[in-house]
């Protein structure tokens, strides 16, 4: 299978390329990635010299590049998005043009060539649920999303049926609640968390702390991927999740017991604007329909994800400094794949 995959120099997209060529070697891979702030091709480092994977920068909303490339894959993987709420909700306008714009672009060179597209997205589309609420969100939740960025999250989802329904475009679309792994962006929660006790510093904690998060392992959000793309049914929609609700503050807590911190760590900050309180997803439907099921628990989880931080310094302090956007792939080499750069 050839694999075009966008957002891959991102934290769920590069996790899932080391996935894929470590579970598959004999499928090759397009990572097609803008490199906005977010994008980072250290995290695919160990990767740069296989043949059959190639690094391309560009622009979703290319149509042009993407249609040049795109025409011999099997499958669009979408990862790419602006994925940050605080950044949507201080600046919506890069949400809407790649969230939406960029997901159009992509649907019409899909639909030209008739490639399959597996979309990937996010519970934050169905909005909130209470804290006293025992619901969780499944595929049949009404939309009613809360930020510029679940928004258009939203109206990518809404195009992407539209595609299978009008067009009869071969479409798959996965809803998953929030990742926590290796290579995450020290923006998010843990990431940040867990650097900024590394460096002695205190945790920001937005409003009560007692909103509440579903978190899955990355690895079992991919795997999850993986079943969708090869045993998946066309036009479905299916949510992942790994039944791990926790509150912020009890998050927190088991980041400081384990960071050897105590509570006088947290410092309690204002609220986010239209913060959610509560997600929760139910799985049921992927785990009976494709054999899928997560396997890594959340205590196990975050113990190795805490390690990883302490342990790759060097690549969160590239961020910190900005020395990553400098990083130059091998492949960058005249000699080796350079038709392949834009
Ligand atoms: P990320 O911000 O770490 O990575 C996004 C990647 O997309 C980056 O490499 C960036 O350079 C690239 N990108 C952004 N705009 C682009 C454009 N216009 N053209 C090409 N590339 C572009 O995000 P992530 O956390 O890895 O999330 C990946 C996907 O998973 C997103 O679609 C997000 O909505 C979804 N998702 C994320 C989570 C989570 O907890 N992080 C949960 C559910 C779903
Ligand atoms: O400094 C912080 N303090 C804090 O209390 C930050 C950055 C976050 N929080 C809270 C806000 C949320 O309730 O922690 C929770 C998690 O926040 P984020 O890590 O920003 O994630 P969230 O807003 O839940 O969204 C994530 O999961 C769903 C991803 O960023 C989205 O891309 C994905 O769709």
């Amino acid at each position: 299978m050839k694999m075009f995959i966008t957002g891959g120099a991102g934290f769920i997209g590069s996790n899932f390329i080391r996935y894929i060529l470590t579970k598959y070697p004999h499928y090759s891979v397009i990572n097609y990635d803008k490199l906005t702030y977010a994008g980072n091709l250290e995290n695919l480092k160990d990767f740069e010299r296989y043949d059959n994977y190639k690094f391309i920068k560009g622009d979703i909303s290319n149509q042009e590049l993407v249609d040049h490339l795109v025409k011999d894959c099997d499958i669009i993987v979408h990862f790419a998005a602006e994925s940050h709420v605080d950044r949507s909700v201080d600046a919506p306008e890069d949400f809407i043009k790649t969230n939406i714009l960029g997901t159009f672009t992509l649907l019409e060179v899909a639909r030209k060539y008739n490639i399959r597209f597996h979309h990937i997205s996010t519970d934050e589309v169905f909005g909130d649920l209470l804290l006293e609420d025992p619901g969780q969100f499944d595929e049949k939740t009404a939309y009613d999303p809360s930020s510029p960025y679940s928004a258009a999250k939203a109206s990518s989802d809404h195009l992407v049926r539209a595609y299978h329904r009008t067009y009869g475009l071969p479409i798959t679309i996965s809803n998953c609640s929030n990742n926590y792994g290796p290579y995450q962006f020290p923006e998010k929660v843990i990431p940040l968390f867990v650097t900024n006790l590394i460096e002695g510093r205190k945790v920001p904690l937005y409003g009560d702390g007692k909103n509440v998060r579903d978190w899955i392992h990355v690895d079992d959000h991919n795997a999850g991927v993986d079943a969708i793309i090869h045993k998946g049914k066309i036009g479905e929609t299916y949510c992942l999740g790994a039944d791990s609700e926790k509150s912020n503050k009890d998050l927190t807590m088991t980041i400081l017991n384990q960071m050897g911190f105590g509570e006088e760590m947290i410092e309690f900050v204002a609220d986010r604007l239209g913060h959610d309180r509560r997600y929760a997803i139910n799985s049921n439907k992927a785990q009976a329909e494709l054999g899928w099921k997560p396997v890594i628990s959340f205590e196990e989880g975050i113990r190795r994800t805490v390690q990883w931080y302490i342990a790759n310094e060097g690549w969160w302090k590239n961020i910190q400094s900005g020395e990553y956007r400098n990083y130059k792939p091998e492949e960058q080499q005249p000699d080796q794949k350079s038709d392949f750069l834009i």
